[in-house]
């Protein structure tokens, strides 16, 4: 839609332009008018021609795709005049780069975005149709596994909030994050359709296909000008076909895009085997070709080179990086402009390969000199580390390579080989350090280091909290910190406001808004304004009320989907996230059962009475994750049905945890957990989305933990454990597990419980590989936090019996967290990595026609319908 040719003529043509703006004032009441009337009327008329349906005939979905449309008529209004001013204006953009967009639901999303979301309630309930039951017919774009793939999605809607024109590019996998179920307590995976009914809101754009090769040898030739070149006649050609979902800035004009590629063979595909008769060869090959963007990986930890993943990646950034020089060139710039044109991120190193890339379309595509080439890459590139654990780090095979991408391995050979000039030059005789350095890894099998390779290729390298960016200074990326100390910076991660609470929270919206107004929306350090109603006893009434209405709904849903009956005046003790072991689901499960053992051990104790709800999926590769899970509801099975407990501990396992189902968690959260090993999570940004919506936090000094606590006050956070320093203290002395059994009778009880089989009825084998783990090993340190956790866990109890000191510090802590939007944070890239500034668009009339009695705000009721 942007940029195009069939653009650039239309604006030639001005008679048309005319007409279309003509056409658009008198359209616009039926087609994108605001009000309550225009939008039950473009409801009735998309059911009937664009589902072809009347209403006696027309399905729960007919009515989500006809409500579906009638917003994205509205939508595309803005999409148009974004892309208009963006072309005439030859804005600098942003590509945003990412493997994963984990997006959520978007009906509600674009409502709230337009201002709309009460005259649709309003009119769909007129037409006397259930508005909840619409919104839950969505099925969510699961297109990331987690924390990577939702903060990417989070930066689209701060960079169109920010009115800062941009791109997201990625992958269209036909088959998100699996859908989790349990059998027994086990996770069990299930294929993600979310494609099979249809996706209103992406725009298919065939006229922007592009090709991408594959395999194949390279070759050199001298051209017309006696200049040497080198060609890549590849062994596979597939096409990539944009998807594109418009992005609304909230309550802004501006619509950016998110352009996502499928896979497709080419049209001429595998011409010889037609026409010498072989039908099914050449249907295979396109079956081959579309296997590309049929899935995504589901592991979020470990890289094991496979080669369809190496090929996802090189397949979007190939189609991405192409559709950039289509649109540069459009405009009419020349090559050289491309780094004042785009800033690229790399979310990762997921998309490190277009480093190469570019150099490669320079080089041998368009001829430029290395060294011209080579300053327009390091110039567009800016690179984000997401991981402190070694075994996350890419790194591709170099036989694959030469396989799959011949001629990037000989880029790759010249690229390192200048890079180790120019570390020869700094660090003369210091031959250690070129092997450490070297993109290419020389022990066991050869292997591209791909973080070196977005280190060398960048003009920026940044963490995603501040002790994660000190650690990579000091320890993962440590020669690249002495080679080029001025590429480093830290950009904390941050939430969008929009969706994790004005959309999910709203009574707590409202009575934010009612207090301090709506700007908060937008800049979110006005939270501060809170502050002086922290002990206003009305105030904390009603702050509390809210908090209870949402526990209230969070039970309701929790009874729907689990059975489980949960009292709402219990403290909701949340614990959601992917499943691994650094994350430290299993010290929860420790101290629940060490609360057990003590009811057991005095059934008349006297406890706070708690709510422990976990969530998250396991890679399903990974053994121990999995257990983890199985061990999570097998101690729930025991606990929820011991008479001795008479409810006063409640354990709850949400499956399939996902955008549409947190946004039903954070709010009704007291408590929010984040215990992972000091040193591991790279940030986290679940802790901020608790934190927003008033829960208080128990965690270790990890991620953006510190940070959140150096906000929101020592006073108001539970931290325990050790710190990184002293983890890696403990690892280089040694590090013991036993001696922490032996002497702790409560930890030692908790393990003995799980090993003998009391949560398995009477089965000694299924839990044995975790608890030798952690008696042998304990890589994660669990022994050795435990009592810390106990000891501030009491703390916790404590503070939640006096409801006026919980309520302070819920309120502080919302009223102190606002730095971690994530408008903070794009904000942040804008001027220190990307050196961009908003462009503002207009639309060319007004069409907020609402009827007067509508309020404009966003406000909602939440959903209490189906989940899954
Ligand atoms: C790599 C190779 C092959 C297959 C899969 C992958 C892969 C996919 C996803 C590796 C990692 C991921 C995702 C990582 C991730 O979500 N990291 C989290 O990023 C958040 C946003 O910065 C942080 O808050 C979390 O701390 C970090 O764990």
């Amino acid at each position: 839609m942007i940029h195009s040719a069939s653009v650039k003529s239309s604006q030639d043509n001005q008679q048309l332009n005319d007409s279309l703006v003509e056409h658009e004032i008198l359209r616009t009441n039926h087609r994108t008018g605001m009000s309550v009337a225009d939008l039950k009327q473009a409801f009735l008329d998309n059911l009937f021609y664009d589902q072809g349906k009347f209403p006696a005939l027309a399905t729960q979905r007919d009515y989500y795709m006809a409500l579906a449309y009638t917003v994205r008529d509205r939508l595309l209004q803005r999409w148009n005049h974004t892309a208009a001013t963006y072309t005439e204006q030859g804005s600098r953009t942003v590509a945003y780069f990412s493997a994963e967009f984990l997006m959520g639901p978007q009906l509600g999303k674009n409502l709230n975005s337009l201002g709309i979301y009460n005259q649709v309630q309003t009119a769909i309930t007129e037409l006397g149709l259930d508005f909840e039951v619409m919104l839950a017919e969505e099925a969510e774009p699961g297109l990331g596994n987690g924390g990577l793939g939702r903060l990417a999605a989070c930066y689209l809607d701060s960079l169109a909030t920010l009115e800062i024109p941009s791109l997201g590019y990625g992958i269209r996998y036909e088959f998100g994050i699996f859908q989790q179920d349990l059998q027994d307590g086990w996770q069990v995976e299930k294929t993600d359709k979310w494609l099979r009914l249809g996706n209103p809101w992406e725009l298919k754009r065939p006229e922007w296909e592009v090709e991408v090769k594959f395999g194949g040898h390279t070759d050199t030739y001298i051209d017309d000008k006696g200049c040497y070149g080198v060609r890549w006649i590849p062994d596979q050609v597939v096409s990539g076909i944009p998807y594109d979902t418009p992005i609304l800035g909230y309550q802004t004009a501006t619509a950016n895009t998110l352009r996502l590629w499928t896979a497709e063979a080419p049209e001429s595909f595998n011409f010889e085997s037609f026409n010498s008769g072989d039908y099914l060869g050449a249907v295979y090959e396109k079956v081959i070709s579309e296997n590309i963007s049929k899935v995504l990986y589901p592991n979020d930890d470990s890289s094991q080179g496979k080669q369809l993943r190496l090929t996802q990646q090189y397949f979007f950034v190939a189609c991405s990086l192409q559709d950039m020089l289509r649109i540069l060139l459009g405009q009419g710039f020349p090559l050289e402009k491309f780094a004042d044109k785009f800033a690229v991120q790399l979310n990762d190193t997921h998309p490190a390969i277009a480093v190469v890339e570019l150099m490669r379309l320079f080089v041998d595509e368009h001829h430029l000199g290395w060294e011209q080439a080579w300053s327009i890459t390091q110039r567009t590139f800016g690179y984000t580390n997401h991981t402190l654990l070694p075994e996350a780090l890419e790194r591709w095979p170099v036989e694959l390579f030469e396989h799959l991408l011949p001629r990037h391995l000989q880029l790759i050979y010249e690229i390192n080989h200048r890079f180790i000039d120019e570390v020869r030059i700094k660090f003369p005789g210091d031959e250690a350090r070129l092997t450490r350095l070297s993109l290419i890894d020389e022990t066991g099998e050869r292997s591209i280091r791909m973080a070196h390779l977005a280190c060398v290729g960048s003009h920026t390298i940044n963490g995603v909290a501040a002790l994660h960016t000190e650690l990579l200074k000091q320890d993962v990326l440590q020669d690249f910190y002495a080679m080029y100390p001025h590429k480093f910076q830290n950009k904390t991660n941050g939430v969008t406001p929009r969706r994790f609470m004005v959309l999910s929270n709203p009574k707590l919206t409202d009575l934010i808004t009612t207090k301090i107004g709506d700007q908060w929306i937008r800049s979110l350090e006005q939270l501060q304004q809170l502050e002086v109603f922290t002990d206003d006893p009305p105030f904390q009434d009603s702050w509390r009320e809210v908090k209870l209405n949402c526990k209230r709904e969070l039970a309701v849903l929790i009874q729907q989907q689990t059975g489980i009956i949960v009292d709402p005046n219990s403290m909701f003790d949340i614990l959601i996230k992917r499943f691994h072991e650094y994350k430290r689901q299993h010290l929860k499960v420790l101290h629940i059962i060490a609360l057990y053992n003590r009811i057991k051990a005095n059934p008349d104790i006297d406890i706070t009475p708690r709510t422990f709800i976990f969530g998250g999926k396991a890679a399903p590769g990974y053994w121990m994750a999995k257990l983890i899970i199985k061990l999570i509801n097998s101690v729930a099975d025991v606990v929820n049905r011991d008479p001795d407990v008479r409810g006063r501990l409640k354990v709850v396992f949400m499956k399939n945890f996902s955008v549409k189902l947190a946004q039903h968690l954070y709010p009704a959260a007291d408590l929010s957990e984040q215990i992972s090993t000091a040193g591991k999570e790279a940030s986290g940004t679940g802790n901020m989305k608790f934190a927003l919506n008033g829960a208080l936090t128990v965690g270790t000094l990890d991620g953006a933990n510190v940070e959140i606590r150096e906000q929101v006050g020592a006073e108001n956070f539970f931290l325990f454990g050790l710190t990184t320093e002293q983890i890696y203290e403990m690892r280089s002395k040694g590090y013991d597990p036993q001696t922490y059994y032996q002497s702790n009778p409560e930890l030692k009880l908790a393990i003995d419980r799980i090993s003998s089989g009391f949560f398995s009825s009477g089965d000694t084998e299924v839990f044995k590989s975790l608890t030798d783990s952690l008696l042998y090993h304990d890589p994660y340190f669990l022994l050795a936090d435990f009592q810390s956790y106990l000891n501030i866990q009491e703390q916790v109890d404590l503070a939640f019996r006096d409801t006026a000191r919980w309520t302070q510090m819920s309120v502080l802590n919302v009223a102190r967290a606002g730095i971690f939007s994530s408008d903070r944070a794009i904000q942040e890239y804008c001027d220190q990595i990307w050196n961009i500034k908003p462009t503002k668009v207009k639309l060319p009339f007004s069409n907020s026609q609402e009827s007067p009695d509508a309020p404009t705000n966003s406000k909602q009721i939440s959903t209490a319908g189906k989940i899954n």
